[in-house]
């Protein structure tokens, strides 16, 4: 095999084993960073990673969990200067952040985009500005080369397990070649986490025709708007059997709306609910058998962002994709998960 080969073939194997490495030893626990054991700290900005975060808002527990935990392993104390900025859900926000980091000349930009599209013209800009692009939670429809690494979810297997959850679940009550009304409340429109649950979902649903969409609406991933939603869906159907709700905040407002219907969810014979994220409350309403599966995902991505950063920064190389892993959970399940927070809180 040619050196160039070689050479290659070794860093495939490098890249490969780095992935294993990290999706399988951090789970995104809140395992800090080495702390500066050292002297001082870095104390002059040069010491310091400048690092650009823009954020797509702060719409829901996911996000502000999200936002912390980059904040905290991007810290002073592990080598990092950070500027952040919430777009409030506006991508020009997004765009107008990501161009002052480009003027201030950060060493990385760190992007969580609102949705996929219409990221080319200020993702070149910091191409040929010589800054590498990071991209976390959600992806873009660009060409890859406009970012390093993108550190997230695979949303397409988030919607295929909540599929694959609702067809085990008929099946075990003989029910599954039953005629299902679904109702489906998206996220925010052209976001990928929207894009890629509603695929997921549409995939394993293919291949049963007895299960109908009657309705779909975005509820923007928030409470208020899946309250609306959900009770817009209550008005105009008189049977809906299954809700697919793509986060846990429209699954609160949704549940809401159908508790002042007077309806009942999650025990057999009532409304069946399937949600995403996987937030200590809704995890509470499982135990409690109000929603039947929370498909997880994990917002705990901090960790893994400053690793590929401090390795980028050693001349290291690092995966294109890192995807962090994530469970189904539902009443059997649901009350061990919860245990372990109430552990954590004992601490
Ligand atoms: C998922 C993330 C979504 C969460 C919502 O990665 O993009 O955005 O599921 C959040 O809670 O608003």
């Amino acid at each position: 095999m040619k050196n160039g080969k070689r050479m290659a073939a070794a860093l495939l194997l490098l890249t490969v084993l780095l992935v294993t490495v990290l999706v399988a030893g951090d789970q995104f626990q809140d395992v800090p960073l080495k702390q500066n054991t050292g002297g001082s700290y870095p104390d002059a900005q040069e010491d310091l990673i400048v690092v650009g975060f823009s954020q797509l808002g702060s719409e829901s527990v996911w996000r502000t969990t999200h936002t912390d935990s980059i904040r905290e392993a991007l810290s002073k104390e592990n080598g990092f200067f950070l500027q952040y900025d919430n777009a409030r859900q506006k991508q020009e926000n997004q765009i107008k952040a990501v161009r002052g980091f480009i003027s201030q000349r950060v060493d990385y930009i760190v992007l969580s985009p609102l949705m996929e599209d219409g990221w080319e013209t200020v993702l070149t800009e910091a191409k040929e500005a010589g800054i590498p692009v990071i991209l976390v939670d959600r992806k873009i429809s660009g060409a890859d080369s406009l970012y390093t690494t993108f550190i997230g979810s695979d949303m397409e297997a988030e919607g295929r397990k909540a599929g694959e959850w609702l067809v085990q679940y008929q099946k075990k009550r003989g029910k599954e070649d039953e005629p299902l009304n679904i109702v489906m409340l998206t996220g925010t429109p052209g976001s990928s986490s929207q894009l890629g649950r509603s695929r997921g979902f549409y995939e394993v649903a293919a291949e049963h025709p007895n299960w109908k969409f009657i309705d779909l609406a975005s509820g923007d991933f928030t409470v208020i708007k899946g309250r609306e939603v959900m009770g817009e869906f209550l008005r105009r159907h008189r049977k809906i059997d299954v809700v697919v709700s793509q986060n846990d905040e429209m699954t609160f407002g949704a549940l809401e709306a159908i508790q002042n219907a007077g309806r009942m969810t999650g025990l057999p014979g009532s409304m069946i609910v399937i949600s995403f994220d996987g937030m200590k409350e809704a995890l509470e309403l499982v135990a409690d058998g109000r929603i039947n599966c929370v498909v997880e995902c994990n917002p705990r991505q901090g960790d893994v962002v400053a690793r590929v950063i401090k390795r980028l920064e050693a001349g290291e190389p690092v995966g294109k994709v890192y995807y962090v892993r994530e469970q189904v959970f539902t009443r059997e399940n649901a009350r061990d998960h919860l245990a372990g927070y109430e552990a954590k809180e004992a601490e």
